[in-house]
């Protein structure tokens, strides 16, 4: 199984991935922590205070990961990763995309703890208004991708969503988008 884990920063990728990874026994792997390891960005946006990712680098980086990890499992049936990150999406190989979303005005509150710009803040913010994530992770995965909107649950609660949505039981697809 292959578990992208994507949204617009402070949706809460991190704190869901941490526990779900713990709960499933899948590995996790960070992608902005990845790039940050590897030196995979070419510089960096002043202005907007942004890593300028190689995106060709990480793909190259995370297929060796699967490679490697894979080889390494026990058997076919329990290799499981999670692949989390805002930029995860772009990755082509998933079973399965998860995008979490939060109500802007929560998300506002979240990155303004982070001591960002005004200006990253807004453009995130209206990130996730326009719901770019989404719209992003549908052209690259097509029908494997499920919206969860996490803002009024726990997330604990959110974890358990995700459970049932691997599990099958539960399916919250994103429609056709133009
Ligand atoms: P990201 O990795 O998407 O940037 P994070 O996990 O680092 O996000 O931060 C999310 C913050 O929001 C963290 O302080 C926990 C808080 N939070 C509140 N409700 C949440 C929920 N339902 N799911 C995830 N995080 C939540």
């Amino acid at each position: 199984m292959i578990l992208i884990l994507t949204g617009t920063p402070g949706t809460g990728k991190t704190t869901i991935s941490c526990l779900l990874a713990e709960k499933l026994g899948y590995q996790l792997v960070d992608v902005n922590q990845l790039v940050d390891e590897k030196h995979l960005y070419t510089g960096l946006d002043p202005e907007k205070d942004y890593k300028i990712v190689d995106m060709e680098a990480l793909e190259e980086e995370l297929h060796k990961i699967l490679e490697e990890d894979h080889l390494g499992a026990d058997s076919d049936e329990k290799f499981g990763i999670i692949i989390e990150g805002h930029l995860s999406h772009y990755f082509p190989q998933a079973d399965l995309v998860v995008v979490l979303r939060t109500e802007p005005s929560i998300l506002k509150g979240r990155l303004q703890k982070r001591g960002w710009k005004e200006t990253k803040i807004h453009e995130n913010l209206e990130a996730e208004a326009l719901d770019i994530c989404t719209w992003e992770a549908h052209q690259i995965h097509s029908t494997k991708v499920h919206e969860i909107e996490t803002t009024n649950l726990t997330p604990e609660e959110a974890v358990n969503l995700i459970l049932e949505v691997i599990a099958g039981k539960k399916l919250f697809p994103v429609g056709e988008i133009d």
